[in-house]
């Protein structure tokens, strides 16, 4: 078998780069897109009213819980206080006797349908905008989940159903697809990707999770579907100016390149050097069957990640309005 080249070598020094485009202090990359213009124009295609959450379901104890990257754990829920506290000598006594509920929750943010930071992965010590990758030790100092927070992400959507495009429920473990593949199916849907639009691909791949029903069997050769890299799937990316791809896979692509063997090239193509920020884990199913139902593919998409300050991520629950 060859060598597995770095993800450096695999990419070329001469990558396509956003970095600087917006300031030599920027952390929003590619949202820097989505402006006032854009919010008005998302507007455009809410023709219904009907909305749909597309976060999936956190710490569900049924089936076969929630679905990860190996190695994170799901949302450890714990109950600090609840009736049963007050059979217990010495419980907090309120006038008028008011009884109440807390929970304390251990997360790992990014596991659930999350926002990654820019600052998430990284290569040759170099983070989005060329932040030194140190800056992430104790706490992600440069390019966190924050500043995307504090935007909030708002523009038109546009879901690209490739499980549906290919006659399947959901994508095979390690099917790939590529920008052609999405203008494709976009075409056979009857829809255009657009400069700005928010990016939302559909691989049935969250389903799958949940109607197998079997986590061993999910993750036997570990493998998932996705968007495969090629430099010009990179610059279609960049040319398109994508802000956000949003996905149900964990990872939004395959997660071994077929061609190379690097693990998850996108995220540092797209992510670290052109600033596109990742959704994944998003729940698609619904949407996607009332966008077929009319044949109407494109929405209002709004995402507010939890502002958690140096967050490497952080959960959500977009929201799609048609
Ligand atoms: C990794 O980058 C490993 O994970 P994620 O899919 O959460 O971005």
């Amino acid at each position: 078998m060859s060598e597995v080249p770095t993800v450096a070598e695999l990419l070329g020094a001469d990558a396509p780069s956003n970095w600087g485009k917006w300031g030599p202090d920027d952390e929003l990359g590619a949202l820097n897109y989505l402006d006032a213009a854009e919010v008005l124009r998302g507007v455009q295609h809410i023709k219904s009213g009907e909305t749909f959450t597309l976060q999936i379901q956190m710490g569900r104890t049924d089936g076969p819980g929630d679905p990860l990257w190996p190695g994170r754990e799901g949302i450890q829920r714990q109950n600090e206080l609840d009736e049963g506290t007050w059979d217990k000598e010495g419980a907090p006594a309120f006038p008028g006797g008011l009884h109440y509920a807390d929970d304390t929750a251990r997360i790992f943010l990014q596991g659930s349908t999350q926002y990654d930071a820019l600052g998430h992965v990284w290569y040759d010590g170099k983070l989005w905008n060329g932040y030194d990758a140190r800056s992430t030790i104790g706490a992600m100092e440069k390019a966190s989940v924050l500043p995307i927070a504090e935007k909030g992400i708002v523009g038109r959507g546009v879901l690209i159903d490739m499980a549906r495009h290919r006659g399947k429920q959901w994508l095979d473990k390690g099917e790939t697809f590529d920008h052609n593949d999405l203008e494709a199916a976009a075409k056979s849907q009857g829809v255009e990707i657009l400069p700005h639009d928010i990016l939302v691909i559909r691989t049935g791949w969250m389903k799958y999770w949940y109607e197998l029903n079997d986590p061993e069997a999910f993750y036997d050769g570990f493998i998932e579907p996705g968007l495969t890299y090629s430099r010009e799937l990179v610059e279609w990316f960049q040319t398109r100016e994508v802000p956000n791809l949003v996905t149900d896979t964990i990872a939004n692509e395959v997660t071994s390149d077929p061609n190379s063997g690097v693990a998850l090239p996108l995220h540092c193509a797209l992510m670290r050097n052109l600033g596109v920020t990742l959704t994944e884990i998003a729940w698609l199913d619904d949407l996607a069957d009332a966008c077929a139902a009319d044949n109407r593919w494109t929405f209002l998409y709004v995402a507010a990640p939890l502002k958690v300050v140096n967050g490497t991520g952080a959960p959500v629950n977009p929201i799609a309005i048609r």
